[in-house]
């Protein structure tokens, strides 16, 4: 019997904490049917955690058993994938990579109504201010496939959400050769 292919594209939504990823990746899965993987919130559940990080106040994650974890899901292909991070991820696994970004102001107050305070504020902004997350992800992915989305305003967010949608649309699967 033939092979039916991926049943969509992998899709990685990364960007600084408070940048919007699960309100749009969320939002994406409902209208399309994609499998969303909010990897923190698995990573809680399953306690893939090693170590807890002091200036960011937050555990660590265990890279190595959360790939293991989401591997054979991300090999059926049809996931959007929510995450602050993205080199540890294997390469092979997206089709398409959003960072959102913020500005620093926004981005300030949406930190801060979440609780954030001090130090992990802080290093939350430096990490949009220096776009950590972008650099990381042209490193890790070819930069054809990465893309910047502006977040900050509810406006940014629709046209965000039709920019992903119409690229889904589109999107055909690699021919095997
Ligand atoms: P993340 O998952 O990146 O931590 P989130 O989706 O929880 O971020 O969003 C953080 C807050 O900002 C939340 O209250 C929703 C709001 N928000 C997200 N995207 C937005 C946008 N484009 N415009 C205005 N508010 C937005």
């Amino acid at each position: 019997m033939a092979s039916t292919g991926p049943r969509g594209p992998n899709i990685l939504i990364t960007g600084t904490p408070g940048t919007g990823k699960t309100t749009l990746a969320s939002e994406l899965a409902q209208r399309t049917g994609l499998n969303y993987i909010d990897v923190s919130q698995l990573a809680t559940e399953q306690e893939l955690f090693d170590g807890y990080d002091d200036e960011l106040q937050c555990p660590i994650l265990d890279d190595d058993r959360v790939v293991d974890e989401l591997e054979e899901e991300m090999s059926k292909g049809g996931n959007i994938v929510d995450y602050h991070g993205c080199e540890f991820f294997p390469e092979r696994w997206f089709d398409i990579v959003f960072v959102l970004r913020t500005d620093n102001s926004v981005l300030y107050e949406r930190l801060q109504q979440r609780g954030y305070t001090g130090k992990k504020l802080e290093s939350n902004i430096e990490c949009e201010i220096f776009q950590t997350v972008l650099d990381e992800a042209k490193e890790s992915y070819r930069p054809e496939i990465v893309h910047e989305l502006q977040s900050n305003t509810s406006e940014q967010l629709e046209d965000n959400l039709e920019k992903v949608l119409a690229w889904i649309a589109m999107w055909q699967p690699t021919p095997v050769t």
